[in-house]
């Protein structure tokens, strides 16, 4: 706002300088008068929610705000006490989170577990009234993504993660909300380029602002080892040493990998390990010359071809050391899922292939874990409790479904966080696409591929293959904004989704993301609204 009195010196008071002070500052009162929001249904939010209903008025947020769980569960403790710190360390105002054993007072913002069937495991309900802000749900889960519905609600300046005196004013009304596909996640490769716990933290921050719930690492490549292996050290020594280009690469200890899954667990993101195998094992065979069919170790590998190499599938000492890794995998693993990869094994026979496959299988199973797989997979033989991930291949998928399995969806074209977004983009990959931000949007996940349908789907994943990505700035350019666009196709169903109606959201999301300190792209389809000419 640029309504100065400047120019008003402190000559003697006469009754015309005050009739024109009054005509000078009456602009600022208006525009401070329009800026307090009151139509809920005005407010961006990605994902989109299921419904939202204004009733034209607002909820005020101050030092005498309490935050009240009806209920002693450690995990809506959680959710409340996350919003509490959050509006802390932004505002400094301390918001306690009490019991509500007796009712809470006017001005409370009220966490309640309730029993509402159309919600579902993940939904919530926000109920705002000038006297209270209710966050219901089924599940604790429910009341998180609810306190992420609650941030967007507020000024975008509440995420610089700096004490700021702001209003905090929420419009009143009622937004009704709950996923489409339960599994919303991305994938990062450390393998070719290393990025560490602070930068995988710093991803999951952006992801559950999102409400986005899975987070796959893909933790080996031919270039490098990147989860310490207890029983084969020289994995990470040797294995770990390197990294495309020849940088130092760089390998979590078993107790930081820990620390991630915990981390993403206290914010209700699945962390999915990947072990890639038979291909991209080249970091493993440069390691351990046992594990090459000629008995000697390979060199380290810093270049960017893939399909050169394999584990040997004839010999026995390479599933004792598959036993190993998966065993001592799976104890770091508290979710459902260990990703054994199977992509681009062009260096295997395809007997061979299945043969290595299925005893893989049952290796991962024999240690209480459900196998998941690049979409070649589906030549094994898999069963109703396989999940296939599709890249590339609409045949895979296909085989896949017929053997009962389910599909999580990463087609290449559409998901591919590597790919460039035109060809101008200094960095990424364009073997499957360019993918511009439209493109990214404007498809669904169930109309995608023939024979793949609703029914047969968990999810989305968007993966982020790191070949020519080499740090945080880079990472946050090739993923914003085309992650909040699958974000809203896993979360928000086909039919309340409208791209022209979505770069509008996406454009006033981006003085958001400019507040996080997000480098994102500012592809020309968006009218952004930066921080300097929002009004
Ligand atoms: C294909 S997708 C790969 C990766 C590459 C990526 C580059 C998949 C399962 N394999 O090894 O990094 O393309 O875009």
């Amino acid at each position: 706002m640029n309504h100065s009195t400047k120019t008003m010196t402190n000559k003697a008071y006469t009754p015309f300088r005050s009739t024109l002070l009054g005509l000078l500052i009456l602009p600022f009162f208006l525009s401070c008068e329009k800026e307090i929001p009151t139509d809920l249904t005005q407010s961006t939010i990605i994902p989109k929610p299921v419904s939202v209903a204004a009733t034209g008025s607002s909820f005020k947020i101050n030092e005498t705000t309490g935050i009240y769980v009806q209920s002693n569960s450690e995990e809506v403790n959680q959710a409340a006490s996350f919003l509490g710190e959050f509006l802390t360390k932004s505002t400094g105002i301390n918001l306690e989170v009490k019991q509500a054993t007796e009712g809470a007072p006017e001005g409370s913002i009220v966490f309640e577990i309730v029993n509402d069937p159309e919600l579902g495991d993940e939904g919530y309900i926000l109920d705002i009234s000038k006297k209270q802000l209710k966050i219901t749900a089924n599940k604790p889960v429910g009341l998180f993504w609810g306190v992420q519905t609650i941030r967007q609600l507020l000024p975008p300046e509440i995420e610089s993660g700096e004490k700021q005196t702001l209003p905090l004013i929420i419009p009143t009304g009622t937004i009704k909300d709950y996923p489409e596909y339960g599994h919303r996640g991305t994938m990062l490769d450390v393998g070719r380029h290393f990025f560490g716990v602070d930068a995988v933290k710093r991803y999951i921050d952006f992801l559950v602002a999102l409400k986005m719930n899975v987070m796959h690492l893909h933790l080996t490549e031919d270039q490098g080892w990147r989860i310490e292996i207890k029983s084969w050290p020289n994995l990470t020594a040797h294995g770990g040493s390197t990294e495309v280009g020849g940088g130092e690469g760089g390998f979590f200890t078993q107790e930081q990998y820990t620390e991630i899954v915990n981390y993403a667990a206290a914010r209700h993101v699945l962390i999915i390990p990947e072990i890639d195998m038979p291909g991209h094992t080249n970091a493993a065979l440069a390691s351990y010359a046992e594990l090459n069919c000629d008995g000697k170790a390979t060199e380290l590998y810093t270049g960017t071809e893939v399909g050169f190499s394999s584990l040997c599938v004839d010999k026995k000492i390479t599933y004792e050391f598959i036993n190993d890794v998966i065993g001592e995998l799976a104890a770091l693993t508290p979710g459902p899922y260990i990703h054994i990869g199977g992509d681009e094994t062009h260096s295997t026979e395809k007997e061979d292939f299945i043969k290595f496959i299925n005893q893989v299988k049952s290796i991962v199973e024999s240690h209480g874990k459900i196998m998941l797989g690049w979409d070649e997979t589906a030549q094994a033989d898999l069963g109703a409790n396989s999940v296939v991930q599709l890249w590339a291949s609409p045949e895979f998928a296909r085989m896949a479904v017929d053997k009962n399995a389910k599909i999580i969806m990463s087609p290449a074209t559409k998901t591919y966080l590597d790919m460039q977004y035109d060809s101008t983009t200094h960095l990424g990959l364009h073997w499957a696409a360019y993918i511009e931000v439209d493109s990214s949007y404007i498809w669904s996940p169930e109309t995608l591929i023939p024979g793949i349908g609703r029914e047969n789907i968990i999810g989305i994943e968007s993966p982020l293959w790191t070949e020519t990505i080499t740090n945080m700035d880079e990472l946050e350019y090739m993923v914003f904004p085309r992650i909040l666009s699958h974000a809203e196709i896993g979360w928000t169903a086909a039919n309340l989704r409208s791209w022209d109606e979505f770069k509008l959201r996406l454009a006033q999301y981006g003085v958001r993301m400019e507040v996080m300190g997000i480098d994102f792209y500012r592809s020309k389809q968006v009218p952004w609204v930066t921080e300097s000419n929002e009004q």
